[in-house]
């Protein structure tokens, strides 16, 4: 009687819990209210099989007690039990995952207004850059990378000149715009995580990921690494401020393009 009473509790205090946790997301910034929804289905289904199994194993402790007297059955086989335990769990388990199918299809579904923002991860830092006046990225390869060229753009691409190349771990989008993230390692697999976002995903190297969304809230908001990525990795934190289109221009104009970052150092390389 005392582990039946026991479990039923365990049941009862993880719904409570749950209801009352504090530990919950931070309050979401992007269009991605559909990935919360994906969650929540999960918790519902994977909560509700929890509860059932365990209270109905509390059902079966106190049932089935040991009586004086009483054997137990023996039962090898229920083809009806399997078959609905079968098709039970089938449903259930396809329920968790038809929303993911359906959102993952929008996540990377870019809409043709989005801006274009490429983050670049390395041990342990993130680096950003822009489209300049052109509106295209110029070609990169990490053979090109040097301590003048960091993110190794290929100098040879007249695409590349007018690329805005942020300095400092803090990039800057703007509220309500559409934008693609492509994504970009220079050496093991990072991946790009702002938690109000709800979006994120591998940096592989050699190859460019890429996801887009809306940011729908101003704000200084955390970027993590998501990916362990060896010694470095709780400290490679960045941010995003999200702004309006005002603030926005104001310091885009501040930013330097790829051509004039390099002309110091090609200055210093004629002397
Ligand atoms: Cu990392």
């Amino acid at each position: 009687m005392g582990i039946a009473v026991a479990l039923a509790l365990v049941v009862i205090g993880s719904v409570v819990f749950h209801f009352l946790s504090p530990w919950w997301w931070t309050p979401i910034a992007s269009n991605w209210r559909y990935i919360d929804n994906t969650i929540i289905i999960t918790f519902w289904i994977t909560g509700a099989v929890f509860a059932a199994v365990v209270l109905f194993m509390a059902y079966c402790v106190f049932r089935f007690r040991h009586r004086e007297g009483s054997r137990a059955a023996y039962e090898p086989e229920n083809k009806r039990l399997e078959w609905w335990l079968a098709i039970g769990t089938g449903v259930g388990v396809a329920a968790m995952l038809a929303p993911g199918l359906v959102v993952w299809g929008q996540f990377v579904t870019v809409p043709k207004d989005a801006a274009t923002v490429e983050i670049v991860g390395q041990q342990w830092q993130w680096s950003y850059r822009l489209p300049g006046a052109d509106g295209r990225l110029g070609a990169t390869d990490v053979a090109h990378v040097s301590p003048e060229n960091p993110l190794g753009l290929d100098p040879k691409d007249p695409h590349g000149q007018d690329d805005i190349i942020i300095q400092g771990d803090q990039l800057h989008l703007q509220l309500e715009k559409p934008v693609r993230m492509l994504l970009r390692s220079l050496d093991v697999v990072h991946d790009f995580y702002v938690p109000e976002f709800r979006a994120k995903m591998d940096m592989i190297p050699g190859t460019v990921t890429y996801y887009w969304l809306t940011p729908t809230r101003t704000g200084t908001f955390e970027a993590l690494c998501a990916e362990l990525c060896s010694t470095g990795h709780s400290f490679m934190r960045g941010g995003v401020v999200v702004e309006p289109e005002g603030d926005y221009r104001a310091w885009l104009q501040q930013q330097k393009t790829f051509a004039q970052l390099q002309a110091p150092a090609k200055r210093q390389a004629r002397n």
